[in-house]
């Protein structure tokens, strides 16, 4: 599954985030460090389901489908509040960036409104710049990198020169631990012309500029502006965007809020969408109401609460994701207990028939014969590079 890291400084939002994507109720409150270790739990990207253009009603087993809306599953990870010089150890230090060492892409969440000084303790809003926030944060990625370099230095020059293990493939295992691309260890030795320099003669500045490629190519960050629902935000994120960075607008208290009431029955309100109906009126009260209007005008503004956004951009944009449907029976669409669309996969883009029959399961992919488009009704052979929403039938040999 999807791995996606919400990190931040503290008490900006990153468990309030993290709550309204997985339903999960964790502790949230005004002061840094009210989480101290990591929340794991299950969000969802949200994408139209082809239940509608089949015209079947679906039933899901791998994902959920409420109204022709497919909900698929990707891991979400909730760290405690990074400080400056977490990487040495300052606040609760860096054992937990660890915690996200498997992240494909990791958000990173800072407070739109200024209502938080850099150390994250509660600050008027508008009194802190959240342009500065944006850069420790890569540095502390870095230098945790960095760290991990170092502290296995020892057994790199080891494997190095006197086991005569490819210098790619040492660094490779010392970065066993944190989802990385070999190919990227490959192209960084390569630009940082490192390829040829011993490991002995690699300068503290080699070293870094090694863990910031790496860092850059195979740990993406998405910015979330959180705290959109505080009037002085909107103003915050236009310099954002003015100094040339790409963030999304998020208010991670909306969406919680939605969600809670829509499961409460008390509104009508699907992650994602663009609005809400209330359907219970004699439940909501004054305040609620006060609440419930400043999140309507949000909404209509930005199209939704941004959350649902975010996590799609993450996966669609960032990690160029696409959505595929296996199924068994190509003209029933079910699967072996007669499930209609059962399941719903995000796969990389470029991901070929055979790869993906490999995703579902090993001897799928060793017993492939070929595969059915089940909408063009054609067979596609093991090399076809599979399409977002394609729905397709693997045939085997027995
Ligand atoms: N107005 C507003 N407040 C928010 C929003 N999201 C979070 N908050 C508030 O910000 C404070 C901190 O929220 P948390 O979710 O605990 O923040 P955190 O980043 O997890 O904090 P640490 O665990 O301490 O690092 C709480 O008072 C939340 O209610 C939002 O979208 N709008
Ligand atoms: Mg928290």
């Amino acid at each position: 599954m999807i791995e996606i890291g919400i990190v931040g400084k503290p008490n900006v939002g990153k468990s309030t985030l993290f709550s309204a994507l997985t339903m999960h109720e964790v502790p949230i409150a005004n002061y840094p460090f009210t989480t101290i270790d990591a929340n794991i739990g299950v969000g969802f990207v949200r994408v139209d389901c082809v239940c509608h253009e089949f015209g079947v009603k679906d039933n899901p087993r791998n994902s959920c489908c409420i109204e022709g809306k497919r909900f698929i599953p990707v891991k979400v990870i909730d760290t405690a509040g990074l400080v400056p010089d977490a990487w040495r150890g300052r606040g609760l230090g860096n054992q937990f960036l660890n915690k996200i060492s498997m992240s494909d892409v990791i958000i990173h969440v800072i407070d739109l409104a200024g209502s938080t000084d850099i150390e994250g303790k509660p600050a008027p809003p508008g009194s802190h710049d959240p342009l500065e926030d944006i850069h420790f944060l890569e540095r502390e990625l870095v230098m945790w990198l960095y760290k991990i370099l170092e502290d296995n230095w020892h057994s790199l020059e080891k494997s190095y020169f006197h086991r005569k293990i490819e210098l790619s493939q040492a660094l490779y295992s010392i970065y066993s631990g944190v989802k990385i691309d070999i190919q990227h260890i490959e192209s960084a030795l390569e630009k940082l012309d490192l390829k040829n320099k011993k490991p002995s003669s690699w300068t503290r500045e080699d070293k870094i500029n090694l863990a910031k490629y790496i860092l850059i190519n195979s740990k993406p960050i998405l910015l979330a502006g959180n705290k959109l629902d505080i009037p002085i935000s909107e103003k915050n994120l236009d310099r954002i965007k003015d100094a040339g960075y790409n963030i999304i607008p998020i208010s991670a208290l909306a969406e919680l809020t939605l969600r809670k009431l829509a499961n409460d029955g008390v509104i009508r309100y699907i992650p994602g969408d663009s609005n809400f109906k209330v359907i219970n009126s004699n439940a909501i009260t004054d305040r609620m109401e006060k609440g419930l209007t400043i999140i309507s005008r949000l909404m209509q503004k930005f199209n939704g609460t941004g959350v649902q956004s975010l996590i799609n951009y993450a996966v669609f944009k960032i990690l160029d994701m696409i959505v595929v449907y296996p199924v068994r029976d190509p003209n029933k669409l079910t699967d072996r207990d007669g499930n209609v669309l059962p399941d719903a996969y995000l796969v990389k883009r470029g991901t070929t028939l055979k790869e993906f029959a490999g995703i579902i399961h090993s001897d799928l992919a060793k017993n492939i014969l070929y595969g059915i488009d089940v909408r063009r009704k054609v067979r596609i052979k093991s090399d076809y590079v599979l399409r977002n929403n394609d729905v397709i039938s693997i045939v085997t040999v027995k």
